[in-house]
């Protein structure tokens, strides 16, 4: 998004903005200006989700257009321009100074709130790597690997959707329908815990990696929220048992699935998502693995003053093909095993984000930061 439109659009939603003025004074700190970063991450993942998902189901519902390209459409860029705004005013408020503005001598210094990393670290591989030297650095950084994130989990649930079932309201429809609505709450319910555990870090009220042990509430919300996705899935898509047990249930080639489950990693605990899509129990597993990962990457990246560098496996290098099978018979939404091993890339003794060694933070404001004011649109906007 440029900055012209971001400025116009926060002049816009200023009145929303303002409800929320007394939380903004708490942040007037280098700790408010992390949370209030990482807070605007986790919301912006969820609103980014759910916008998304509107459309896709309006496809698959045949309310619209089937060739509708969700992630850039105009139909829906009222809807993304809020969420972006939302993102942008947050990270303006929390770290912009006492203008509440960012990109001026008087912000908060980026060293401090953990952000003095210079560049944004990407997601996928999707060329997020604008370089960071004020917070509305901060927000593009976010608002791209957000944007990554999200479209990674949906373009593998909607992509190769059988577009000739879209609207029959069939088993197979119902399906579809269901895989994209569970995807799309699992993505946010993640994203809103992860969220919620990193910022009670934040506050001091544990010192753990999150979600586990975390605050001790996000492993138990994440695997609430897989196994109602894998009920969900499994009850419009198993047939006539509602389970995904291989008897009567409906095939990944009638609703249209990747033939292979992309092979990225997911980090708690290290696993490839990789694996050949043969049954219906395979498709959840997929779905849950890339979502899992595509979140916590998200996730990690939003508080890099505590977790440092996000892992590798969120940009992987190349991408491999694997032939092993996801092990279809046994959901892995159904035992949760993301909840429940501890993250070993995660530091757990301190509470002290490690001192960054790069610091390109806000600058005094006798040089001011080259923030881009000119109408175009920075290299990492998506929306
Ligand atoms: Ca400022
Ligand atoms: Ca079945």
């Amino acid at each position: 998004m440029s900055i012209e439109r971001v400025r116009f659009a926060v002049a816009f939603l200023a009145v929303t903005v303002l409800s929320h003025a007394s939380a903004s004074r708490a942040f007037a700190d280098a700790l408010g200006c992390e949370r209030a970063i990482a807070q605007a991450s986790a919301k912006y993942v969820q609103g980014r989700a759910k916008i998304l998902y509107k459309c896709e189901d309006a496809k698959a519902n045949n309310k619209i257009r089937d060739t509708i390209v969700c992630a850039t459409d105009p139909l829906f860029q009222p809807q993304r321009l809020a969420v972006s705004t939302r993102l942008y005013a947050t990270v303006n408020l929390g770290c912009g100074g006492p203008n509440q503005d960012c990109g001026d001598g008087d912000d908060q210094p980026l060293g401090p709130a953990g952000w003095g990393i210079g560049q944004c670290p990407d997601l996928a591989n999707a060329g997020c790597t604008n370089a960071i030297t004020n917070c509305i650095h901060v927000a593009q950084c976010l608002e791209c690997t957000g944007n990554a994130a999200v479209s990674q989990a949906l373009d593998l649930t909607y992509g190769e959707f059988e577009s000739s079932e879209f609207g029959t309201n069939d088993t197979v429809n119902r399906c579809q329908r269901a895989i994209g609505k569970s995807v799309a709450k699992y993505l946010a319910s993640r994203a809103k815990a992860l969220g919620r555990c990193w910022d009670a870090r934040l506050l001091g009220r544990h010192s753990n990696p999150c979600p586990v042990p975390g605050d001790g509430q996000a492993a138990l919300r994440i695997a609430k929220a897989e196994d109602k996705k894998q009920k969900s899935i499994c009850k419009a898509c198993g047939g006539a048992d509602g389970t995904c047990d291989g008897s009567g249930d409906v095939t990944p080639s009638a609703v249209g699935f990747a033939t292979s489950c992309p092979a990225v990693d997911t980090f708690t605990p290290p696993s490839s998502c990789g694996g050949a899509i043969v049954d219906a129990a395979s498709i959840v597993g997929c779905v849950d693995c890339v979502s899992d990962h595509d979140v916590d990457c998200a996730s990690d990246e939003s508080v890099p003053g505590i977790v440092g560098p996000p892992p590798a496996a969120c940009n992987p290098a190349t991408t491999t093909t694997t032939t092993s099978t996801i092990a279809p018979s046994t959901s892995t939404s159904a035992t949760s095993p993301a909840t429940t091993s501890s993250r070993p890339s995660t530091p757990v003794a301190s509470t002290t984000p490690p001192a960054p060694t790069t610091p390109p933070s806000t600058p005094a404001p006798s040089t001011p930061p080259p923030t881009p004011r000119s109408g175009s649109s920075s290299s990492t906007s998506r929306s």
